[in-house]
This record gives C-alpha cells, sequence and structure tokens, in this order.
C-alpha cells in the first residue's frame, strides 16, 4: 500500500497531475506516511526525473510548469502538517529566506522554510528574484539572525554572493550568519563566497540553522 501510494505521488509530478497529487497527499497522510517521506520518497523523485528529462528534451518547459504546479498542490496539502510542531514554542531565531536575483524556482526554498518554521524558528520568506539589497533591508528591519539564500540555476548562483557582499557593505555582516543551498551549490561555493554554511537539503538546513544561531556570541548589553 504504502510503495503504491509513493509511486502515485511520483506519478502525479511526472504527469503533472495537481488534483492527483493533493489527493494522494491526503491519502498518504491517512495511511501513516510522514509528510518528509512522501516529499523525498515521492514527490521529489518525480521533480529529479522531470528535471532528468527537460535536460534531454524528452520533456518542455510547459511539462516543468505542470509538474511544479502538482508539487504546490501536494504542498498545500503537506505544509500545515509539517508546520504543526513549531506553534506555540519560543522562536529559536529570527530567519529571512529568499530565492537568488534572477531566479523564480521557490519549492525547495518553501520547503527548507517550512521545516525551519516546524523547528521553532520565525521565517520571513522573501519569495524569489531576491536582490541583496531586499536582503539586506529585512535584516535590518527585522533584526535577523540569519539568511538563507537558494538558488536553482547555475547564473543565479552568483547572486548568493551578491547578497552576502551587500550584507558586508551595509555593515550587517558581523551580526547576521549566511546560509546557501540548491541544486548546483556545494560546500566549495560556499566556502568560496565566504557563506557561514551550505545544506544541501531541508532537513540539513535545520541542523546547520540550528547550530549557527546556538553558537551566536553573546553581544553585552
Ligand atoms: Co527549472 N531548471 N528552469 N523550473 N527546474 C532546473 C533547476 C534544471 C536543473 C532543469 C534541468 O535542466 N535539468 C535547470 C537548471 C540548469 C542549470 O542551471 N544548471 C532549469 C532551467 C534551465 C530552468 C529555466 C532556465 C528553463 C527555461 O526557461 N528555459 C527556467 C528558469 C527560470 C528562472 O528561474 N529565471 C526554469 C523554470 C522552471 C519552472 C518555473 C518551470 C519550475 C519552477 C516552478 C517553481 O518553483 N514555482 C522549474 C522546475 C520545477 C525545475 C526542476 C524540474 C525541479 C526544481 C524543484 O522544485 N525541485 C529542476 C530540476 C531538478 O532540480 N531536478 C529545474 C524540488 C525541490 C524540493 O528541490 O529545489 O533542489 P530543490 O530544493 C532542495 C535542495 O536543493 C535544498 O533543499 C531542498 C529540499 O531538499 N535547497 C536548499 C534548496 N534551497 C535551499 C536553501 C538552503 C538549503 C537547502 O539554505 C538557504
Amino acid at each position: 500500500m504504502r510503495d503504491h501510494i509513493l509511486n502515485g505521488m511520483r506519478q502525479s509530478i511526472i504527469d503533472g497531475a495537481p488534483s492527483a497529487a493533493a489527493t494522494l497527499a491526503q491519502e498518504g497522510l491517512a495511511n501513516g506516511i510522514s509528510p518528509l517521506d512522501a516529499i523525498d520518497a515521492g514527490y521529489v523523485l518525480g521533480m529529479e526525473h522531470v528535471g532528468r528529462e527537460f535536460a534531454r528534451r524528452a520533456m518542455f518547459l510547459p511539462d516543468m510548469m505542470a509538474s511544479a504546479e502538482a508539487m504546490k498542490a501536494a504542498m498545500d496539502v503537506l505544509e500545515p502538517q509539517l508546520k504543526k510542531t513549531g506553534i506555540e514554542r519560543p522562536s529559536a531565531g529570527t530567519v529571512v529566506l529568499g530565492t537568488a536575483k534572477g531566479d523564480i524556482h521557490e519549492i525547495g526554498k518553501t520547503l527548507v522554510g517550512t521545516l525551519l518554521t516546524a523547528n521553532g524558528f520565525t521565517v520571513h520568506d522573501l519569495g524569489v528574484d531576491v536582490s541583496g539589497e531586499r536582503f539586506a533591508e529585512a535584516v535590518r528591519t527585522l533584526k535577523a539572525d540569519l539568511v538563507g539564500v537558494s538558488a536553482l540555476l547555475t547564473t543565479t548562483m552568483k547572486g548568493q554572493r551578491a547578497v552576502i557582499e551587500v550584507l558586508a557593505k551595509e555593515g550587517l555582516r558581523p551580526g547576521v550568519k549566511v546560509v546557501v543551498g540548491g541544486a548546483p551549490v556545494t560546500r566549495q561555493w560556499a566556502e568560496e563566497i565566504g557563506a557561514d554554511g551550505y545544506a544541501k537539503d531541508a532537513m540539513s538546513a535545520v541542523t546547520l540553522v540550528r547550530s549557527l544561531i546556538e553558537h551566536q556570541p553573546v553581544v553585552a548589553q
């Protein structure tokens, strides 16, 4: 039963079928499949397939858009379940999150935000195509502890470097940690641009953010 549902979840993304994706998410929850398992062992496998097919020109942009709609329909069902555990806890820290300038991929970034929220962080999601200046503005006004910048395109990874540069230029860098992630991003890239950390997926992002915020030096009042 479990494998049947997970296979259906994967297929709903390949088919670009939002209503099937949402129905299967409900079915999965009713059958004891955790939201994270549904994402990692179901829907994301479909996304990876679509990405491969797009790269070899066996699927096209409209197909990829339909798959993204299906993924969002599933996330609409799963997100409230993922977030539940984070409610009614004191905030573990304030995180400003967004996708780098020029990049409109949002699914992975949103998942990172959902899991951070579920783990007690206050997350301000600035959305997609976010400039360094907008990140800096949010850090200043929200007194954020950490900035998370996602990039899915090799061409927009440079936007992650730009965020760090703007934060430094505006004198905000000493007070805020920066974490980068996204499919093409590597640890080596994170080190090269002077980020405080790199996370390969949403769960490791939570662990990383927690360790970076916990180890911040206490500033005397
Ligand atoms: Co696009 N796209 N896309 N796309 N797309 C990719 C990324 C691509 C790899 C597909 C391919 O060619 N195989 C390719 C990039 C190639 C490259 O740069 N090397 C690509 C391309 C080329 C493009 C366009 C240029 C296509 C075109 O127009 N000709 C265009 C760019 C638009 C733009 O941004 N300016 C484009 C557009 C789109 C859609 C709009 C159709 C759609 C996005 C819709 C949306 O987000 N609302 C889309 C999609 C869906 C994809 C694929 C198929 C799936 C991405 C996804 O959502 N994955 C993708 C192929 C692939 O990744 N296999 C592809 C699921 C998600 C859960 O995973 O986002 O990787 P991911 O997030 C993970 C980790 O990376 C990590 O945690 C997440 C969860 O575990 N993570 C972080 C992510 N952010 C993090 C931040 C962190 C920490 C971890 O800390 C801050």
